[in-house]
């Protein structure tokens, strides 16, 4: 496949205003035949020929306004039908096959377990029929689909169903229209043999809403969750937005078989069941929190996406970074606001920054692609969050919400750019966005430098900024960088209110008088911006921030930079072959300080008891070596626990459960809190501990304590680790999402011989090879949160990696693709682990690929 590039974009040559699509499903082949109604653009360069996109599929026969095509009229090739010299306005009729019960390749209309289900976006479309499958072609559809009515009997389509009823020899049809014209990616389809819940929603102007979410028989008890988040969010959205539904039905179906987390199609979405199921006694407080958000995440969609859609997939921050940005708003309106934000901060140093200063590094609007799945990236939609974010903070929140109806107003119903977007937002709130225009168009994560200088009672604050260069661009412009910061006394009380500050030159100062003595400088509130800050500040101001920020997130981030300071230089000393190096006895003193004085929220605490991540250790190094971290990360986490043993028993005690499950901040907090000290006591392997954690785990009523005993059994070598793993195995056979938890524990467990017990686990009947939820879990599970296990010294970790991506690079390119790309930052590695993870990737490369890995592997060899 060829390389896109934004700059080569053409309007469609025709457009369709109508698709008739009609699908009889047999049980050997589907049969497809659609029905368009097609106009010459006025805007085309060339209508000289009109180009259909169909792969994977069985051609039949083409027609125009009742005619059939002679075969010097088209031409078909793998991948497209091309209709030569077409009329300025006809009717086309495409017929062909499918067979989704043999696709499992989780594209197209395909087959999971007994389902049968669609998934388009982003090019999916293609693989059920000929079709322009582009997003800026958009129509109005209406779906016949006709099924055996035994093996099938729930028929679905987007819109509302008109018709339907049965038909000779057991089989049953159902009609569907969709008010609402739409792009490809986002029609669906699904038929089966399904369980349902049902529930209502009344919108704010009066009209109700049937809300069906739809899973496997046996699975209904673990919907209720999801359902009850969707109707949060539909009040939310009408709060908050003044949006309100627009369809009579809303309609959601949970498959097991799903790359993604779910599918925004309109009035029809399609979820994981990872991101749907959610019962106390299954899933955890994350697992609660993650349904949640991605519920309303796809209910977002409905406006941001559906409504206005992308012109072309270059633009797809257009609808996922502005729906992250309401998902992100949405979750801190629901949770706790300051761990909910810390978290988010969280996933953009740890895992985006890491994508943005590697060989993948890609502008939140990409230039070019080999295969778009490959951009479905944290780029695109955290990093992308986080400029909508600037754009909210720097016009207020109201105003914002004022310029997202006018964009919302001005191009409903279009395909439309990023650039489109902040020509609306400059055009509603006034703002010049033309140097903040660069957060869209540069990759790279920008430094920020603070230097301060006191004298006679004036603070000299000083911000400049830099960014490294990154694949393709080298001379990286100036940004507009929003930079909150607040001043505090030596006690802690603040001295000047939080204000934001614009760093749009290289170099900036700011002056602040008056005070008695040098304040304390909390920078970058909120984390406002997504750059790196590089702030040296004392261990005593970082302590007082720790103790008194008012922002949380400034408040946690001073106890990250307290641990890390220590951290980073243990892991310089022993990489250097020097003696390890001690805590200060101050960092012991700022975490007394903390358990005398706790946050009132509880997940707060939690968060600033818990050391920084060894992705966070690694950012800190231009080359990482995974086992210096990993000793320097325990020491400290093992002086910690040494040292207050005592308060983590009591920790322990006084947080341990009291009362039966419910998933709201105070009791999810309480159960953080109480994970967070069992962890810290397994560490030392507290006099007792592993007889605790196996009667926490046989007691709880929930999933939540249950997976933090175990987690705190992990690396023991107690009795009661077997026993409580072989029991869970036990009781959750038939949960294969369940299983997953139990998978990821052994797959993370830190013992000599992870790597073999992995190779294990993927042999047992209870894994799975074709669901890409086992596979994340063990696999994802091992690279993610095993590296010392993953970067053994004697590489069978890599090794390990490299054949399970060949095997399923045929099976799942989309996931294949997504597990190379845990290979391609070998270079910010010590030269030990950096020679094996590319002779890994070098592996990889001489096999014959997917378009999808080839892309992955080759950036990840050419730096
Ligand atoms: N559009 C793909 C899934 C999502 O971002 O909602
Ligand atoms: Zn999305």
């Amino acid at each position: 496949t060829q390389r896109k590039y934004r700059a080569d974009y053409q309007p469609p040559a025709y457009l369709i205003d109508t698709v008739d699509l009609d699908f009889e499903i047999r049980s050997d082949r589907t049969q497809v035949r659609a029905t368009y109604a097609v106009r010459r653009n006025p805007d085309a360069n060339d209508t000289s020929q009109w180009r259909l996109d169909g792969r994977d599929m069985q051609f039949l026969s083409a027609a125009i306004d009742g005619r059939a095509l002679d075969t010097h009229e088209y031409a078909l090739s793998d991948n497209a039908l091309v209709i030569h010299n077409p009329p300025e306005i006809f009717t086309f009729v495409v017929e062909n096959t499918i067979g989704p019960e043999q696709n499992l390749s989780l594209e197209g209309f395909y087959r999971s377990g007994d389902i049968l289900c669609s998934q388009c976006e982003s090019n999916g479309f293609s693989r059920i029929t000929y079709f322009p499958d582009r997003p800026d072609v958009m129509a109005r559809y209406t779906t016949r689909i006709s099924a055996d009515a035994h093996k099938f009997p729930v028929l679905l389509a987007n819109g509302n169903c008109v018709d339907s009823g049965t038909l000779d020899n057991g089989r049953h049809y159902a009609v569907f229209e969709d008010p609402f014209a739409k792009p490809c990616y986002l029609f669906a389809m699904v038929v089966g043999d399904l369980g349902m819940i049902r529930d209502s929603y009344t919108t704010a102007s009066g009209r109700k809403v049937d809300l069906r979410l739809y899973t496997e028989h046996g699975n209904e008890d673990q919907c209720h969750h999801a359902m009850a988040s969707l109707k949060q969010a539909m009040a939310w959205d009408e709060d908050t937005y003044g949006l309100e539904y627009d369809l009579d039905s809303y309609v959601t179906v949970a498959v097991g078989s799903f790359n993604m987390g779910a599918m925004e199609n309109k009035g029809l979405n399609v979820f994981n069941t990872a991101c749907i199921f959610a019962r106390a006694d299954t899933a955890t407080d994350s697992d609660f929190a993650l349904v949640r958000d991605v519920v309303a995440h796809e209910y977002f969609h409905n406006y941001t996406g559906n409504r206005v859609t992308c012109r072309d997939w270059f633009q797809l921050s257009l609808k996922e970074g502005l729906t992250v940005y309401r998902e992100h708003q949405f979750a801190i309106d629901q949770g706790s606001p300051g761990v909910t934000r810390i978290r988010q901060v969280r996933t953009m140093r740890e895992i985006q920054f890491p994508e943005d200063g590697g060989p993948r590094a890609h502008p939140v609007r990409p230039e070019s692609y080999v295969e778009m799945n490959n951009f479905y990236t944290i780029t695109v939609y955290e990093k992308g969050g986080e400029v909508i974010r600037m754009i909210a903070q720097m016009a207020g929140r109201d105003a914002f919400i004022i310029a997202v109806r006018h964009y919302l107003d001005k191009h409903d119903g279009q395909a439309v750019t990023i650039e489109d977007f902040v020509v609306a937002m400059e055009e509603s709130t006034g703002l010049d966005l033309a140097q903040f225009r660069h957060w869209y168009a540069q990759a790279g994560t920008p430094r920020v430098r603070v230097a301060t200088d006191f004298e006679d009672g004036r603070l000299q604050l000083t911000l400049s900024q830099h960014t490294p260069a990154t694949p393709d661009q080298n001379d990286k412009p100036l940004f507009d960088i929003p930079v909150e910061i607040a001043l505090f006394d030596a006690e802690g009380a603040p001295v000047r209110e939080a204000e934001v500050l614009r760093l749009n030159s290289a170099e900036q100062s700011w002056t602040f008088d008056g005070f008695d003595a040098e304040p304390t400088v909390s920078a970058l509130r909120g984390f406002t911006a997504p750059v790196r800050l590089e702030y040296e500040q004392s261990d005593e101001a970082l302590a007082r921030l720790m103790a008194h920020d008012s922002d949380p997130v400034c408040r946690w981030d001073a106890a990250q930079a307290l641990y890390l300071k220590t951290l980073v230089a243990d892991v310089s000393a022993r990489r250097e072959g020097n003696a390890p190096v001690a805590a200060p006895e101050l960092l012991f003193e700022a975490i007394e300080t903390l358990l005398d004085n706790p946050p009132a929220d509880r997940e707060l605490l939690a968060e600033m008891l818990t050391l920084p991540s060894e992705a966070m250790l690694g950012e800190q190094f231009d080359a990482v070596d995974i086992f210096a971290i990993d000793a320097a990360r325990r020491e400290l986490k093992e002086a910690i626990a040494t040292r207050f043993a005592k308060r983590f028993q009591a920790l322990a005690d006084t947080h341990a459960a009291s009362s039966a499950y419910i998933f709201d901040v105070a009791e999810a907090g309480r159960r953080r809190v109480f994970a967070v000290a069992l962890d810290y006591l397994a560490t030392i392997e507290a006099p007792g501990l592993a007889a605790r954690a196996a009667a926490v785990y046989d007691g709880a009523d929930n999933m939540t304590d249950r997976m933090a005993a175990l987690d705190a059994l992990r690396d023991l070598n107690a009795p009661e680790r077997q026993r409580v793993l072989d029991d869970f195995a036990q009781t959750w056979a038939d949960y294969p999402l369940v299983m997953d938890k139990w998978l990821r524990l052994q797959a993370t467990t830190r013992r000599d011989d992870s790597v073999e017990r992995v190779r294990e686990l993927l042999a047992d009947a209870r894994f799975d090879f074709t669901n890409p939820n086992r596979i994340r879990a063990l696999l994802g599970g091992f690279v993610r949160g095993n590296r010392v296990g993953f970067h053994r010294a004697d590489g069978a970790g890599y090794a390990l990696i490299a054949d399970e991506i060949l095997r399923l690079d045929s099976l799942n390119p989309q996931l294949a693709a997504a597990l190379a790309g845990m290979l391609t930052n070998w270079a910010r590695h010590v030269p030990a682990q950096a020679d094996g993870m590319r002779a890994a990737l070098a592996r990889i490369a001489e096999a014959e690929l997917s378009d999808n890995t080839r892309e992955i592997v080759a950036a990840g060899l050419e730096q």
